[in-house]
This record gives C-alpha cells, structure tokens and sequence, in this order.
C-alpha cells in the first residue's frame, strides 16, 4: 500500500470517529441483542485490559464506555451506532477472566460471550485486547480458539502500552506474533496502542475504514 492510500485511509478513520456515536442498547443476555443492522465490530478481552477505555479514545469521547477501576463492571454486550449511514457499530464486551466473580456467573458471561463471536452474522471483526504488560494468557487462547471456528476476521490489539519500556513492547509483539502462527485466522501482526497517549488510534480508525470499504458497507 502506498503512503498516499494510507494517508487517505488515516483521514477518513478521523472523519468517521469524530462523528456522533451513540449507545444504543445493552444486552444482557444473547436472546437480547437488538436487531442487526450494517457492520459490527466487536472489542473483546479480560477484564480490566481496557476495552472501554479503547472505544472513549477511539470516538474521542471521555465517557461514552463506562471505564472502571473495578474488574468485572461490564457484563452486557453494549452496542454503539456510529455516524448516520456509516453502517457501523461498536460492540463492547462483558470482561472474561474475572477470577473473583461467582462461578455461576462467570459461567453465564462466557456463554454469552462465546455465542455472540459465534453466531452473529452481522459482526465483521474482532479485536482481541491484551494487556501489553501481561501478554497472551490461557483464557486468551479460548477465546482466539472460538474465534478460529469463526468466519470472523480478528486481531490482536495490545492495550495500556505506556506502561511498559520499548524493548519489553518488542518482546512482547514477537512472543504473541509466534503464538499466532498457530490460529492462521488470525491476522499475523498485531497493533499496539494506548488508550492514555492515543497511541495507534490512528492506525486503528483506519484499519475499521479499511473493513468497511472491504465490505462495501
Ligand atoms: N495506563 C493506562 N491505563 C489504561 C489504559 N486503558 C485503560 N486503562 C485503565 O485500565 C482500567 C480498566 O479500563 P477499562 O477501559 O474500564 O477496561 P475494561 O474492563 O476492559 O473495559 C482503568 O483504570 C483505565 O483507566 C491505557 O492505555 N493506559
Ligand atoms: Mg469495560
């Protein structure tokens, strides 16, 4: 791709997220989605690894995701409608992993977490989210092994990464980049951001225009 077409991509990953996004509905179970309608896009990852955090940076809003400092907050799929006729939403998951929570719980929100990546015809990608600090972890790999029995794109996003130094990031991206060889669904490079600096947004905007350009929508 030449630098022309990426600049080209990067400004209109710009336009799309600075226009009005809205929440639209919270399902707290997989017989309450709303109905689908254009593109989805799916964030999905532990809890606490930032995926609020990633959608406020995204849109550029403070507080359209709820944040917490708590692990385990979010236990609802929430859905997000991007711009009028931009045929896109933004899906934030239910944390998975949340080894304080009840057993019977957790349970229930991998369910609906596992049914969703698997059968909703409307989601166009996932983004799997890994604490740079941490890296790829067992419950990561379920997830990633759900995904393979997909016909979902996905990729791997490192979140929270101004917390760790440049040579442990690049330990890090190789580790899960070798790890990835083994789920050939997956896209083989992964993007590093921050929620905190804004690092790889851009890059990130521009890659969901890139989708829906793909996809026509
Ligand atoms: N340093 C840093 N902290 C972050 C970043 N993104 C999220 N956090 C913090 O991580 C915690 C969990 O974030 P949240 O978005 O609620 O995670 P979620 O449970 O995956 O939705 C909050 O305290 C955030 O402020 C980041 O890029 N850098
Ligand atoms: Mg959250």
């Amino acid at each position: 791709m030449t630098d022309d077409i990426d600049a080209k991509l990067i400004e209109a990953g710009r336009k799309l997220f600075a226009g009005d996004w809205q929440f639209i509905w919270a399902a707290p179970a997989i017989e309450q989605l709303p109905p689908m309608a254009g593109l989805e896009i799916a964030f999905a990852g532990r809890s606490n690894v930032g995926k609020s955090s990633l959608i406020n940076a995204l849109t550029g809003r403070n507080s359209l995701a709820r944040t917490s400092h708590t692990p385990g907050r979010t236990q609802e799929l929430i859905f997000f409608d991007g711009p009028p006729n931009s045929g896109l939403r933004l899906v934030d998951m239910p944390g998975y992993g949340y080894a304080k929570a009840p057993k019977t719980q957790v349970a229930s929100w991998t369910e609906l977490i596992h049914k969703f990546l698997q059968g909703r015809a409307s989601l166009a990608r996932v983004y799997v989210l890994i604490d740079a600090r941490h890296g790829l972890k067992d419950v990561d790999l379920e997830i990633l092994k759900t995904l393979d029995r997909t016909a979902v794109s996905y990729q791997i996003v490192l979140t929270k990464t101004d917390q760790v130094k440049a040579s442990e990031l690049a330990a890090t991206i190789a580790e899960t980049e070798a790890a990835l060889a083994k789920h050939p669904a997956a896209f083989p490079h992964v993007l590093s951001t921050s929620s905190r600096s804004g690092t790889g947004m851009a890059e990130l905007r521009a890659a969901i225009v890139r989708l829906l350009e793909e996809r026509g929508a």
